[in-house]
């Protein structure tokens, strides 16, 4: 089972700074505990990472094929990009957002999701360990949906 693992804007910067919101892991430390996680369940995690939303636009839009399921933080697109949700929707692979933090108990302009309607389901809140969470998540919508 392959898994493609997308990060948007800023992401990058995780541990560097703000660790009071974000925590002080590093995008790279929690793609690497996701990828590990998934070595025993036989999934192959493939991680990418943009700043530019044409770019992630691009990586999931080209996925069909490449990959069975989608996980995305599209950080603050998540809240603006019509053009990620239609990528979403036209890659036809089941899709989990995924947020460090509980986007419900911050800003209003947090609050809404242009992706959630696009996505199975959503994990938010646990810092880094939303990450697994949602490959659990994933992993078991794609199991559950190869016996039927
Ligand atoms: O909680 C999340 O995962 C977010 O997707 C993070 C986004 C934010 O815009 C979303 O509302 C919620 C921000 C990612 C920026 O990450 C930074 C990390 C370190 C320093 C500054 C920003």
């Amino acid at each position: 089972m392959k898994i493609r693992l997308v990060n948007g804007p800023n992401l990058a910067l995780l541990g560097k700074r703000e660790p009071g919101i974000y925590g002080s892991e590093t995008l790279v430390d929690i793609v690497a505990a996701v990828q590990r996680k998934g070595e025993p369940m036989g999934v192959t995690v493939e991680a990418f990472q943009s700043d530019i939303e044409g770019e992630l636009v691009h990586y999931i839009g080209q996925s069909r094929g490449h990959a069975d399921g989608i996980l995305i933080n599209a950080g603050a697109y998540t809240h603006t990009s019509i053009a990620i949700r239609d990528a979403i929707t036209a890659s036809g692979l089941p899709c989990v957002e995924v947020h460090l933090s509980n986007v419900h108990a911050r800003e209003s302009f947090r609050h809404h999701s242009f992706l959630s309607s696009v996505c199975i389901g959503q994990v938010l809140g646990f810092g880094g360990h939303s990450y697994q969470l949602a490959l659990e998540g994933l992993v078991w919508h794609l199991r559950e949906r190869a016996k039927k």
